[in-house]
C-alpha cells in the first residue's frame, strides 16, 4: 500500500495508519466547537449518532478533527464496503473529475453510466436479458422500481413487510414500517401499500420458511388481492429493521408466488448487496432470481449512486422518457462505482466478508454465552447483529443497545443501532478491514457489554 498521507497531509484512503487512539476524549474540542456551528447552522431534524467531526478516513479508520482514530463499524451505513476513498475509486474519479463533471445522460450521454449498467447486468442474479437505469439515492431507486413494475404490469398494490425500511421520500416513507424517526408528522402518505408480515425467527414462535410464506400470501390474497398487485418489495436481509434473517424457504416462496400471479419481485439489495453478505447479492443465497434488484450504498464507494435493474422486458415496459432526472449517473459516481466493483473483484471481497462474518459470530456468540441481554446473533458475512432482550424473554431493551453503543464510541468504536424496537447493535465493517482493528473493535464492544449489562 502507498502512504498518501505523506505526500498530503489530509488524505485518507488505505495509506492511513490502521489504529484505534484517543488523544482526546469524544467528542474532543475542535469536534465540540464544530458541533456548536452545526446546531446553529443545519437543521435539527438532521441527527447525528457519533458528534466526531471526520477529517480523513481509509481502511477501517475514521480519523477525526482532534486526531482521534476511531475503529468504524459502520461503513458510513454498509457505503464504504471496499473502504473510505479506495484507490481505485479515487483515481477513476480524479481522472473523470478532469475530464468532464457533468452533461446529464438523457441530454448527451458518456460511456461511464453504461459500463456502470453492464456491471449490474452481469452481476445481478439470473443470467436472462436484462437492463439497467441509475440513479441517486436508494430511495430514488425504490420509487423508480414501483414505477416500473406498475408500468409493466399496469396494476397499482405493491406489498411490504412489517418491519421493512425503503427510504424518507414521500412514496419510500409509505413503504418503511417504522413510525418514529422516519414517518411521525410528515404524512399523508402514498395510498396503495399494503404490509404483510415478515418471516422473523425469534419472534415467529416457531414458524419456518415455508409457513411464514404461507401466512403472508394468505394476507396478500385476501386483503389485497392476488391481481391486483404490481409487486412485492423485500430486503432479502431487512437493514433499519433490525438484520432480520428469513427463514430458509421464505425468500423462494414469495418470488414463486410472485410468478404464479404476474406480480413483479422485487428484491431491495440496498444495504445487503455488493459482497456485503458474502455474495455480490444476498438473494443468491438461496437461489432466488428476482425479477427486479435495487442498489445504491456499497455500489460507489462512498458517491452517490443507485440502481434499478432486472428483466428487460419489465424494465423496458415504461416509455421514452419515463425514467430519469438530471444527475442519475452522475460520470463522478459511475468511475466511483466501476473503481469500487474493480475492487471487489480484485480483493475478491466476497470472500472477505465470509471471513469477517465468520469471526464476528463467533466473537458474539461466546459474548452472549457471558452477557444475558444478548438474545441472539443474526446475520450473513459481514452483516451481523446482535438483539438485545431483557433476560429469559422476548422483551426489547433498547436501553442497554443505547448504552453498549455510547460506551464503544467513547472508546473510539463506531457502531450503529437499528430494528423495530431500538434494541439492535449492528456491526458493518468495511470488508478491508484489517483482522487486528476487526479483533480490537469485538475487544472494545466486548467491554463495553461488561460496563453497560
Ligand atoms: N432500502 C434496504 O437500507 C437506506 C438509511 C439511513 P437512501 N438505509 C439507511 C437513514 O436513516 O436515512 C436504505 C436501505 C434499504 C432503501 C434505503 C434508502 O436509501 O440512499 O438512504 O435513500
Amino acid at each position: 500500500m502507498t502512504d498518501s498521507t505523506a505526500s498530503n497531509p489530509v488524505a485518507g484512503g488505505p495509506g492511513l495508519p490502521q489504529q484505534r487512539l484517543l488523544v482526546t476524549g469524544i467528542p474532543g474540542p475542535r469536534s465540540q466547537a464544530l458541533l456548536a456551528r452545526r446546531t446553529a447552522a443545519v437543521a435539527a431534524g438532521v441527527g447525528t449518532t457519533l458528534p466526531v467531526f471526520i477529517e480523513r478516513a481509509g481502511g477501517g479508520v475514521l480519523v477525526d478533527v482532534d486526531g482521534n482514530s476511531l475503529i468504524d463499524f459502520g461503513s458510513g451505513i454498509a457505503v464504504v464496503s471496499v473502504g473510505n476513498a479506495a484507490e481505485a475509486v479515487v483515481s477513476r474519479v480524479q481522472d473523470q473529475l478532469a475530464r468532464f463533471t457533468h452533461t446529464c445522460f438523457m441530454v448527451t450521454p458518456y460511456d461511464g453510466y453504461v459500463e456502470v449498467c453492464e456491471a449490474l447486468n452481469r452481476l445481478t442474479p439470473g443470467d436472462h436479458e436484462k437492463r439497467s437505469a441509475l440513479f441517486n439515492s436508494g430511495a430514488e431507486a425504490v420509487e423508480n422500481a414501483v414505477k416500473i413494475a406498475r408500468a409493466h404490469t399496469r396494476r397499482q398494490s405493491v406489498v411490504v413487510f412489517d418491519h421493512a425500511y425503503h427510504g424518507r421520500t414521500n412514496l419510500t416513507m409509505a413503504l418503511t414500517a417504522k413510525n418514529m424517526p422516519y414517518k411521525h408528522s410528515f404524512g399523508p402518505f402514498a395510498p396503495e401499500i399494503y404490509r404483510a408480515p415478515m418471516s422473523y425467527p425469534l419472534r415467529d414462535g416457531g414458524l419456518d420458511g415455508a409457513e411464514a410464506a404461507r401466512r403472508a400470501i394468505d394476507v396478500i390474497d385476501k386483503q389485497v388481492g392476488a391481481d391486483e398487485v404490481a409487486c412485492v418489495l423485500i430486503e432479502p436481509i431487512q437493514g433499519e429493521g433490525g438484520f432480520v434473517v428469513p427463514a430458509p424457504g421464505f425468500l423462494p416462496a414469495l418470488a414463486q408466488w410472485c410468478r404464479d400471479n404476474g406480480a413483479v419481485f422485487v428484491a431491495d439489495e440496498i444495504q445487503t448487496g455488493f459482497c456485503r453478505t458474502g455474495d455480490w447479492f444476498a438473494c443468491e443465497h438461496e437461489g432466488v432470481v428476482p425479477d427486479l434488484v435495487t442498489t445504491a450504498k456499497g455500489i460507489a464507494g462512498g458517491l452517490p449512486l443507485a440502481g434499478v435493474t432486472g428483466r428487460a422486458d419489465i424494465m423496458d415496459a415504461p416509455h421514452v422518457g419515463g425514467l430519469g432526472g438530471t444527475y442519475g449517473g452522475n460520470p463522478l459516481a459511475c468511475a466511483a462505482a466501476l473503481g469500487a466493483i474493480e475492487t471487489m473483484e480484485s480483493l475478491d471481497l466476497r470472500e472477505r466478508a465470509r471471513r469477517i462474518g465468520a469471526v464476528m459470530t463467533e466473537r458474539l456468540t461466546e459474548m452472549a454465552g457471558r452477557y444475558d441481554v444478548i438474545g441472539e446473533v443474526r446475520g450473513r458475512g459481514a452483516m451481523v447483529a446482535v438483539e438485545l432482550l431483557r433476560a429469559g424473554s422476548h422483551e426489547p431493551d433498547a436501553a442497554v443497545a443505547a448504552a453498549v453503543a455510547r460506551a464503544c464510541h467513547a472508546e473510539g468504536l463506531v457502531v450503529l443501532t437499528c430494528g423495530t424496537y431500538g434494541n439492535v447493535l449492528r456491526l458493518l465493517p468495511p470488508l478491508v478491514m484489517p483482522d487486528h482493528l476487526l479483533d480490537e473493535g469485538l475487544t472494545v464492544l466486548d467491554k463495553a457489554f461488561a460496563a453497560s449489562s
